[in-house]
């Protein structure tokens, strides 16, 4: 029976400023949901940013969310199903039910001793890792930091482009290394679909894809794009849900799907778009949200599944962090092993994450 749930508020530093089209950020505001059992206990992690940039959620707003919609319906008995049924009587909010999801579900598999990969389907053993590489302040600077992830082995490079720092970028990177290193840029909405034309330019990079290049709702800007340019098309803030990525995939809005549990409010809702883009051939991929090893543990889960074609973004611990809340999770050869124990597989270290606490709450679950 559930007891009691724990809301966790931690702060932890990135190794390096990380610049997008939508701001430059040197740490993260971290939220935990723990659900507290009579025999275990269960985590989750909100992937909301401390400001709404990146999308309309925001780790306060979270919180408010969590403790004033979500933690009231957890009962001693509640289920992830019984959980997901009444939390959909909520609009939006995809960020705040994925965290309280993504906690009962560890709770719930740890008690039947099975995990999040074998939960979900998972083909894989191992993922596959892409890296995401922040803007930088000169071209040399760039080509310096690609080499240094190439060199500790990820086999695939997305840049973060914004009008303006797109084609040289671009095209320094394919010029030192290669026409055979796999390369994409993600844009997060910088553009507007009068930039077709600039955008084509990008194509003479064989890119294998451009992720976000408009704002989230202009799914018909992103049909009317895709016309214009030959480089696919990945959506990834404007898939909120398995309706709109359905919808999105059929008026050709997008031929790739980047599926991030956080931003479509779970790993129930991100296997439902997985299997939806598995039968219709569709490649998707693991997005990212600087996750410490908590949520990344449950993404690799979810990357494991036979849909995930393509590398994700499920980067290596210390891509983001110096010490990680977990044990850091390491690239070997490129890819990074999935955890394969009950749940999630991992636990925060208790001393690293007391360090980085700011403020613990405690709710009593009744019935
Ligand atoms: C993306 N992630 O794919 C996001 C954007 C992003 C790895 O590129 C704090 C919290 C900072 C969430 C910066 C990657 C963030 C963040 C970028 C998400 O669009
Ligand atoms: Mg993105």
């Amino acid at each position: 029976m559930i007891r009691t749930i724990e809301i966790i508020r931690a702060h932890i530093n990135l190794v390096t400023p990380f610049r997008t089209s939508f701001a430059v950020e040197l740490d993260r505001d971290l939220l935990f949901v723990r659900i507290i059992g009579d025999n275990e206990e269960g985590w989750g992690e909100c992937v909301a940013m401390a400001d709404p940039l990146y999308s309309s959620e925001y780790v306060d707003g979270c919180e408010e969310v969590i403790t004033r919609y979500l933690l009231p319906m957890i009962k001693p008995d509640t289920t992830v199903e019984s959980f997901l049924a009444e939390a959909a009587h909520i609009r939006g909010h995809f960020m705040s039910k994925a965290a309280v999801e993504a906690a009962l579900l560890d709770y719930e598999l740890r008690m039947a001793n099975v995990s999040l990969a074998t939960y979900l389907g998972a083909t894989q053993t191992t993922v596959a890792s892409g890296v995401s590489v922040g803007m930088q302040s000169s071209i040399d600077d760039l080509l310096k930091v690609v080499a240094d992830y190439r060199a500790e082995g990820y086999v695939r490079v997305k840049l973060k482009i914004e009008p303006g720092l797109d084609i040289e970028p671009v095209r320094a990177v394919r010029d030192a290394f290669g026409p055979d290193m796999l390369l994409q840029v993600d844009a997060n909405a910088a553009y507007t679909v009068n930039d077709a034309d600039h955008l084509a330019r990008l194509d003479q990079f064989n890119l294998l894809l451009i992720e976000q290049p408009l704002p989230e709702e202009d799914l018909v800007g992103h049909v009317e794009l895709s016309k214009r340019i030959a480089t696919p098309i990945c959506l990834d803030e404007s898939i909120t849900s398995f309706d709109v990525a359905r919808g999105a995939l059929n008026i050709n809005a997008c031929s790739i799907i980047n599926i991030k549990p956080g931003r479509v409010g779970g790993y129930v809702e991100a296997k439902r778009i997985h299997d939806l883009c598995y039968s219709r051939g569709i490649p998707v991929w693991c997005g990212g949200m600087l996750e410490t090893g908590i949520g990344r543990a449950a993404n690799l889960a979810l990357a494991a599944l036979p849909g995930f074609t393509l590398p994700g973004d499920t980067s290596a611990s210390k891509r983001y962090f110096t010490q990680d809340v977990t044990t850091p999770f390491e690239l070997v050869d490129g890819h990074i092993e999935v955890p394969n124990t009950a749940g999630i597989g991992v636990r925060p270290i208790e001393e690293v994450l007391n360090r980085m606490t700011s403020r613990r709450e405690s709710f009593a679950v009744s019935h």
